[in-house]
């Protein structure tokens, strides 16, 4: 059943945009030299919408069609192209794997130049092999950005705050490479949906684990979208290659990027100081509007992750993102604890709802 926002008696509703169609997308992840089904599964998201479901006060929507100039937006257009056929390609190749991984990158003193094989191409388009393109993964990859690219829509039309179930997850894709489960960058998406709409300034805050060094990529250059980021060390931690703290920004975009990049092992108190941090820094950039990518990896009992976040922890986060008083897309990011994710996930979202 559809509940009508109008027909509500409580002001307080958190507007949900999500659907299933992710669930035909099930990556593998090279641990090791093993091939294993990847943390990222679709029992995540699924995780997710029975907690919000069983919870009051969320609204639950489909996605509008998927804008593919919404992500061309903010990705290489040969790149978008490069996802949406790799698979046909794939299969009309006639390989023997079940999906398409790369082996190969265009390293240090190799040559940034697009070969033609498939499987080269595969190396040229991503940075890791923590993930892989099987038959569904395009249709996911797709629902995903038009997810985001709705709630984007929807705080326009005058919302204000609206949680986008992203999957698969999107702040490690890069302007043409996806890596770390990631293949559109949701949040960026959503961050230029806004621009295109009007809004003045935008500001990003990712508060996964991991660097979000697909959003800081495509946004690096740019001072009407800033970006800050806390996350594990990068000299210790996925994405490895980039994160550091004196990654500030460049040309019209210096001083518009701010990473925080924390030890493993990080507890709440420290976390939160740090949080405390980037809530000045994002104020200090005057947005109109906020997307949060909201990663969850940091729960103590994450299994890939080394912070310790408790659930109690998510909900003083929903109050500190409430705090920016500002239209706000919130965007499903990673989180592996998977049977904790959906309890995880509206611990934050409800609080940030009874904060107003
Ligand atoms: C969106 C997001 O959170 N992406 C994270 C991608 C991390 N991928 C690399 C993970 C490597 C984990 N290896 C764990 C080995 C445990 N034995
Ligand atoms: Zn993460």
């Amino acid at each position: 059943m559809l509940a009508l926002r109008s027909d509500s008696c409580d002001d307080h509703v958190v507007l949900v945009i999500r659907s299933d169609v992710h669930a035909a997308h099930h990556c593998l992840e090279l641990d090791g030299a093993e091939l294993i089904q990847s943390w990222e599964s679709p029992a995540r998201a699924e995780h997710v919408d029975v907690a919000i479901s069983a919870a009051e006060n969320f609204v639950l929507e489909e996605p509008d069609p998927f804008d593919r100039s919404a992500a061309e937006a903010v990705h290489h257009p040969e790149y978008v192209d490069f996802l949406s056929t790799a698979w046909r390609r794939w299969t009309a190749e006639g390989h023997r794997a079940p999906s398409a991984m790369a082996f190969g990158w265009p390293a240090r003193r190799f040559r940034d130049v697009r070969p033609r094989n498939l499987e080269a191409q595969l190396g040229y388009y991503s940075f890791a092999a923590d993930c892989s393109i099987g038959a569904g993964t395009w249709p996911a990859v797709a629902d995903s950005a038009a997810i985001a690219q709705t709630a984007a829509d929807r705080v326009v039309g005058g919302e204000r705050a609206v949680f986008a179930r992203c999957r698969p997850p999107g702040h490690h894709a890069m302007k043409d490479q996806f890596g770390g489960y990631c293949y559109l960058n949701n949040a960026a998406i959503a961050a230029q949906r806004m621009r295109n709409a009007g809004v003045g300034r935008v500001a990003v805050l990712d508060v996964d684990y991991h660097h979000g060094n697909g959003t800081q990529d495509i946004f690096y250059d740019r001072s009407d979208v800033s970006v800050c980021s806390i996350h594990a060390d990068p000299f210790e931690e996925f994405p490895y290659f980039l994160g550091h703290d004196d990654e500030v920004g460049a040309d019209a975009g210096a001083g518009h990027n701010l990473n925080l990049p924390l030890p493993r092992g990080t507890d709440a108190r420290t976390w939160f100081a740090t949080l405390e941090h980037a809530g000045a820094w994002v104020e200090s950039q005057r947005p109109d509007a906020l997307v949060v990518s909201l990663g969850l990896d940091t729960f103590v009992d994450d299994p890939i992750s080394h912070f310790q976040l408790r659930r109690v922890d998510f909900a003083t986060l929903g109050v500190r993102l409430a705090g920016f008083g500002i239209p706000t897309v919130l965007v499903m990011e990673g989180g592996y604890a998977t049977e904790e994710l959906g309890h995880n996930m509206v611990a934050v979202l409800a609080a940030f709802d009874a904060a107003g």
